[in-house]
């Protein structure tokens, strides 16, 4: 795949190099480090998280509205703090918040120009602060564009500079045949690949520029602007005490972050506007569900964080960063019973007082009653539960870890705990679902009765086993990771397909029983969507009654209506019905977008008549000649 001289515990892999090379390979890089840092001597390093996607995919309204994600820019802090300990200076520049900070700020549309303000800031944080190196980092395969565009910025800027590139999306792609040639081809004017969890890899690769550590114990690093293509394959992932660190908070930004842009999707139903950071206590899943490329870049199992650490980590964002709200970036939160309780207990006991979120998700079975107790007196306020479908068959072809059971027995539980915002994680479209399939998801997500029910249509995504089967199956085109842009999300593309399709039935996808056996249409899927996203999600608010409830789902309805998907009507239409349920009055700028909205649209007033919705059960006329 690579060809490139590749040493892998200290043995050469390439069938035709004679033991002789790898003194060759040691001096082949040890002349590179010399080329790359003349003085061999690192003091200076500055990260970059360029921007979530590029100018093309940009919108200046949701911007300026502060939808998008805004993210403290935790890998490259977590980087920067293993730096630190070995008297390294360091510096973070996120040009993901520099670039909404200041779209947030603009006047109007003219006076901001999203390729302007990255560079600006970028061409002044090196002037400033003169790196040695500059590491930048890609996590989303949608930030590839972006994070090319701010690689070549710097070598335009200041060749000089030996440039470095890790992340998830670097890593998985690295790993994939046609995936790896467009990042050897995008990338080429990037010196150094670091692939998978790459803490431990940076700061080893420092030493040995700093002749502090010998060449042969170089791991999981790409030369790549070297004449001859070298390649340290050895993984030696952080574990136990090595992931004992917390990261460079001081560099990220967080007392701005939550003002330009979005964190997790559960603070929006905190009472008073949070200050949100993110924190990360367990890296990998047991679990390996086909659609997701966690188990390819994390590796087999989870590796835990000691409690203490965790727990220091949250007192340190509280009283030193005034952080009242943290979401968990883990992907298995729940792993190890015994140990989840005992982080729960100890901020208790510790009197953490900081409220938090699982917005990526957790593993039903493991929302035990002691564990959903222990979850919400340590300030849990929502979660999402990743479940996906509720058809057994279904669960087994994407190996899910998850059962119907499981599902109704985790809902039961959460259903005792008002508190938490529970929500769940649906997919439609998986290869060989049937109708009958896609009701037994909606049967059983209706049964569960919880909050929020997040539908998407599935989207395979490179590197992921579903994709691999699906591109050989013919289901999907094989991509470019330039080309990938996500369904969901604020970059996503899903909302304006919607009208296009001019569907708007009622009734039930399921009532025709012909269909049950068969496999419905990418364009059949979409009337399933909207059905199933109006019974699961809007229908049911009609009937809450819990005032509890009721403030979460208001919360998080103005979020939506205001933030996420401000010209769709139906969180529009909802969010004025629980505003006049909770304050006896619909705000007026809501109402009247809402009106323009149906004005405007034959499709969504037959939506609403199919719904049997219209504005006057807001009795909102009344209500504006009041206000
Ligand atoms: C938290 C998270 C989110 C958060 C946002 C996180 C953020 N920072 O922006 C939220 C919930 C918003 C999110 C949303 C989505 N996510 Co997400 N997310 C994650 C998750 C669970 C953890 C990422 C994380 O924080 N890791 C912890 C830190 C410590 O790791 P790190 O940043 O990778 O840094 C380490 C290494 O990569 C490396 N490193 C990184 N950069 C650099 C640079 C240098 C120089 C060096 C030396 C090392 C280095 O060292 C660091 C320390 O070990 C990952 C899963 C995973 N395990 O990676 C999925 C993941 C990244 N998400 C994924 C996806 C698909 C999405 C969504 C599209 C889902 C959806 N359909 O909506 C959206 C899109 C968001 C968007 N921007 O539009 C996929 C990405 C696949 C891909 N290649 O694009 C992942 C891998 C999960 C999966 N299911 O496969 N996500």
């Amino acid at each position: 795949m690579l060809e490139a001289l590749t040493i892998n515990q200290g043995q050469l892999e390439g069938p035709s190099l004679k033991s002789a090379d790898v003194l060759n390979l040691e001096q082949l890089a040890d002349q590179e480090l010399t080329r790359l840092f003349p003085e061999r001597n690192i003091q200076k390093v500055l990260f970059v998280a360029p921007p979530d996607g590029d100018q093309t995919m940009f919108d200046y309204a949701t911007g300026k509205r502060g939808r998008y994600w805004n993210f403290p820019a935790y890998g490259i802090g977590v980087v920067a703090s293993h730096l630190r300990q070995e008297g390294i200076e360091v510096d973070i520049l996120n040009l993901n918040n520099h670039v909404l900070r200041t779209c947030r700020q603009s006047v109007t549309p003219e006076s901001f120009d999203f390729d302007t303000v990255w560079k600006e800031s970028l061409a002044r944080k090196i002037d400033l602060f003169q790196p040695d190196l500059i590491g930048v980092t890609c996590m989303f395969t949608q930030t590839h564009t972006a994070s090319v565009e701010v690689c070549e910025e710097v070598k335009y800027l200041r060749p000089d500079i030996p440039v470095t590139l890790g992340g998830v999306h670097i890593t998985n792609s690295f790993n994939h045949k046609e995936q790896c040639k467009s990042i050897l081809n995008d990338f080429a004017k990037v010196d150094l690949f670091f692939l998978y969890e790459a803490e431990l890899a940076f700061k080893n690769f420092v030493q040995a520029v700093n002749r502090q550590k010998s060449l042969d114990s170089l791991f999981q690093v790409y030369f790549n602007t070297s004449q001859t293509k070298l390649h340290f394959a050895e993984k030696r992932v952080p574990k136990d005490s090595e992931l004992d660190i917390v990261p460079a908070y001081d560099l990220m930004e967080l007392e701005d972050l939550s003002n330009n842009g979005v964190i997790g999707s559960f603070a929006c139903i905190k009472e008073k506007k949070a200050r949100c950071a993110t924190v990360l206590s367990n890296r990998g899943c047991r679990a390996q569900c086909t659609f997701c490329s966690v188990r390819s870049f994390n590796g087999r199992g989870v590796r835990i964080k000691s409690v203490q650490t965790v727990v220091d980590e949250l007192l340190t964002l509280r009283n030193d960063f005034g952080v009242d709200h943290i979401m968990w970036l883990d992907d298995d939160l729940l792993f190890n019973h015994q140990r989840a309780l005992e982080l729960f207990n100890e901020m208790v006991r510790q009197n953490v007082g900081i409220t938090w979120d699982c917005t990526n998700g957790v593993i039903a079975a493991s929302c035990t009653e002691e564990m959903i107790a222990a979850a919400a007196e340590s300030g849990c306020i929502g979660l999402n539960i990743g479940m996906e479908s509720g058809n057994p068959e279904i669960l087994k072809i994407v190996k899910k870890p998850g059962k119907v059971i499981n599902f109704l027995k985790a809902a039961k539980t959460l259903k005792k705990y008002k508190q938490i915002n529970a929500r769940v994680f649906l997919m439609l479209g998986f290869p060989n679902e049937t109708y009958e399939m896609i009701e037994d998801t909606f049967n059983v997500a209706m049964e569960m009765d919880l909050d929020w029910y997040n539908l998407t249509i599935l989207q395979p995504l490179p590197n992921t086993p579903i994709f691999n089967s699906m591109v050989q199956q013919g289901l999907v085109e094989d991509v470019k990771a330039e080309d990938v842009r996500y369904n969901s999300g604020a970059y996503g593309k899903k909302r304006k397909l919607m009208e296009q399709n001019q569907f708007s039935q009622i009734v039930s996808p399921f009532a025709n029983l012909e269909n049950r056996d068969k496999i419905p249409s990418k364009e059949e899927l979409e009337p399933i969507w909207l059905y199933m996203n109006y019974h699961l999600n809007f229908s049911r608010i009609l009937n809450v009654e819990d005032p509890i409830k009721i403030r979460q789902q208001l919360g998080y309805l103005e979020y939506v209506a205001n933030l996420v998907a401000p010209d769709d009507p139906l969180p529009m239409y909802f969010c004025g019905y629980l505003q006049k349920k909770v304050r006896g009055a619909v705000d007026p700028a809501l109402f009247s977008r809402l009106e323009s909205r149906l004005g405007a649209s034959e499709y969504w007033q037959d939506c609403f008549k199919n719904f049997g919705l219209s504005l006057s059960e807001l009795n909102i006329g009344s209500h504006l000649k009041s206000a």
